[in-house]
């Protein structure tokens, strides 16, 4: 039977940063994945995802992307590697403020809201300052409403996952990959984690199972948090010639529900290529059973509905599609709390599909937390019992 301080199950996004924080403060740590991360299977690959501080979820998530910025940059600092691209993030609404994204109606006015309340720096335009601005958005009416804020555009997952677990390890941490977490229990002597490569006991655990955190852990989890497949489409474009050195990533409403709505990354340097998606909240599946290829009239039905005629110079030239999943509460919000049952194990799971901007500030609170002095970013709007 191996022993640690803490152990950590599930190396994805809020894994590998915790394993990360806790190595810097000098725990006995283990971490644990049933794959070899960083991988294609959860939610923490694409190549590229959505940072923006001006969080139109909420303020109270705002603390964890302002820290996760500074961390990419002092690991950018210490490995060398880019982790984050400033491009700027434009969110963009229809002018009358009926439109909602990740179940919060006036994303737009709420990221405004945030931005002010956090003295994040920003700018209100409206449709016609975009067009003239941003040509690569077509057809806009030209009274939508956009919050545009230059510091946010996108972080590396990949290579953020990569860094994190390379200098936790270089800092003494033990990684375990391939391993496959069958059960834990809690009693007097600490966490008793069985694995399909034997067992583990740890004084404390961090469960950050991400889609596979309900087949872990059962009650209430299995009752609260749904999996959803989405898509990542890369378009070829026949002309970049709209997306300038400023192009931002966006989230483009156009419509009134929740999912009309597309999201994309301007061009990699150097590449024809445009990446966007949307999501789908209809259908609902399990870690295991999703389907992680995608067809390709998946793709064509994105690029006729959502891509054609709105960004310019994308053709339906599918480059690469890729599955990912997302593991999303009622409220859509994050759970990071005790376990209700076993209060040395604290679960830092279900992200909704917002989580990787906020994933390396969550892993510094998950290590104070772990630490026993509690985190300086209150986790109290992220407790279970509000789902109840
Ligand atoms: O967190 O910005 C985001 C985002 C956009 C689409 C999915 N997540």
């Amino acid at each position: 039977v191996e022993k640690c301080e803490v152990a950590v199950l599930g190396l994805g996004a809020m894994g590998s940063a915790a394993l990360y924080q806790l190595a810097r403060r000098g725990a006995s740590v283990i971490g644990l994945d049933r794959f070899a991360p960083p991988h294609t299977f959860g939610s923490s690959h694409g190549e590229t995802r959505i940072t923006r501080q001006a969080v139109g979820e909420g303020s109270d998530y705002v603390p964890f992307v302002t820290a996760s910025h500074r961390i990419w940059r002092e690991l950018e600092a210490e490995t060398g590697e880019a982790l984050l691209n400033a491009c700027g993030a434009l969110v963009m609404a229809p002018g009358n403020g009926v439109s909602s994204h990740h179940g919060k109606p006036d994303f737009v006015g709420r990221s405004i809201a945030a931005a002010r309340a956090a003295g994040i720096v920003h700018e209100v335009l409206d449709g016609t300052v975009v067009a003239r601005r941003f040509p690569q958005f077509l057809n806009l009416a030209g009274d939508e409403k956009a919050y545009y804020e230059p510091c946010g555009g996108y972080v590396f997952p990949e290579r953020c996952v990569s860094a994190q677990l390379r200098r936790a390890r270089e800092l003494g941490a033990e990684t375990r990959t391939g391993y496959e977490v069958l059960g834990l229990r809690q009693d007097a002597a600490g966490v008793h984690i069985e694995t399909t490569h034997g067992s583990i006991v740890a004084d404390r655990a961090v469960v950050t199972a991400g889609a596979w955190t309900a087949p872990l852990l059962g009650r209430p989890f299995d009752r609260l948090l749904t999996v959803r497949r989405q898509l990542l489409h890369w378009y070829a474009l026949d002309d970049t010639s709209a997306y300038g050195p400023e192009s931002p990533v966006f989230i483009w409403m156009y419509g009134t529900g929740d999912t009309d709505y597309l999201y994309g990354f301007p061009p990699m340097p150097g590449y024809a290529t445009i990446k966007v998606a949307t999501e789908q909240y209809d259908t609902v599946t399990t870690a295991d059973a999703v389907d992680r290829t995608v067809d390709p009239r998946e793709s064509d039905r994105m690029y006729r509905l959502r891509v054609k005629d709105r960004l310019a110079g994308a053709t339906p030239n599918l480059v690469q599609a890729v599955a990912c999943v997302y593991t999303v509460t009622p409220d859509r919000g994050f759970i990071i709390d005790r376990h209700p049952e076993m209060e040395r194990v604290l679960v830092v799971s279900a992200c909704s599909g917002h989580g990787f901007k906020h994933s390396a500030g969550i892993g510094e609170a998950v290590a104070e937390e772990m630490a026993g002095g509690g985190s300086r970013i209150d986790l109290a709007p992220f407790a279970l019992a509000r789902l109840h």
